[in-house]
């Protein structure tokens, strides 16, 4: 059988791309999110294109339960994933710390911090007896700097760095590599979701700029999960050359 990846949030954005380049690589599919009708439409392009297998697990990484079920009924030649990419993430608000809204909090540090935990104790455990796997976290520029108004999401992507670190040195002896990739802005769907659906607010986001694209964060992943068994990448940030820092971006060039 050929090799596994597992993606979380592979219906759109930076996991969709992952998708891509995996697929395009040769590797059969796990594919992870909440939206039927697009990873249905996603897992059959796929398929058709590469001459790839997929299994699609629809899930909601929050809900440990089922998610756990789902991962769990995959047929075991289906659980020897050589790469996890913890990518499924979400920003949802922008406001001050006294105005934030308790529900956006929740989301986020469900998805981002518990889910991506949840994910990865499952799938650990099927890379340990194998005695191999890599582990690719989607952190971001937002879990290495603070901005204004990012309070709780960039709280989120520190707690992301912070468990990137930890599990390499928890998963050294079983010799799983942890990788965590950084993006700064990508236009994708991510600021459609945290203006919960407002269209017009999110395009402006990444007016005046050429800000990074899914697929330049997808090739990023591809190069570091493609190096030789002795080399691991540990982290890499990923900048628009226009953004030197989260607020900083030159709109004149
Ligand atoms: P998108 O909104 O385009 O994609 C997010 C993906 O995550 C979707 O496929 C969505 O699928 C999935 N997802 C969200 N919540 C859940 C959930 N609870 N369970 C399962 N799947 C979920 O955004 P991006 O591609 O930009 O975001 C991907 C990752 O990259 C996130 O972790 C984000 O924080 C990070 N990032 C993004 C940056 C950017 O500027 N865009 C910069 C730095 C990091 P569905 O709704 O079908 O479940
Ligand atoms: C997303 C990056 O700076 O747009 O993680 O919040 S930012």
């Amino acid at each position: 059988m050929s090799k596994i990846a597992l993606i979380t949030g592979a219906t759109s954005g930076i996991g969709e791309a992952c998708a891509h380049i995996f697929a395009q690589n040769g590797y059969n599919l796990v594919l992870v999110a909440r939206r039927a009708d697009r990873l249905e439409k996603t897992a059959h392009h796929l398929e058709a294109k590469y001459g790839i297998t997929i299994k699609q697990v629809l899930a909601d990484v929050r809900d440990k339960e089922r998610l756990s079920a789902a991962l769990e009924a995959l047929p075991e030649d289906w659980k020897k994933v050589n790469v996890l990419v913890n990518n499924a993430g979400l920003s949802q608000g922008l406001e001050p710390i006294n105005e934030g809204n308790t529900d956006d909090w929740d989301a986020m540090i469900d998805t981002n911090v518990k889910g991506l935990l949840y994910v990865t104790k499952i799938v650990s455990n099927w890379m340990i007896p194998n005695k191999s796997g890599h582990i690719v976290n989607i952190g971001s520029i937002a879990g290495k700097e603070v901005y204004p108004n990012g309070n709780v999401y960039c709280a989120s992507k520190h707690a992301v760095d912070a468990l990137n670190k930890s599990m390499r040195i928890d998963l050294l002896k079983h010799e799983i590599k942890v990788t965590a990739i950084n993006p700064g802005m990508v236009e994708t769907e991510f600021s459609i979701v945290r203006f919960k659906g407002d269209e017009e607010r999110a395009k402006k986001v990444y007016e005046g700029f050429e800000p990074l694209i899914a697929d330049d964060i997808a090739d990023a992943i591809w190069y570091a999960v493609s190096r030789p068994k002795h080399v691991n990448i540990n982290d890499m940030l990923i900048m628009p050359t226009v953004q030197a820092t989260a607020t900083l971006i030159n709109k004149t060039l």
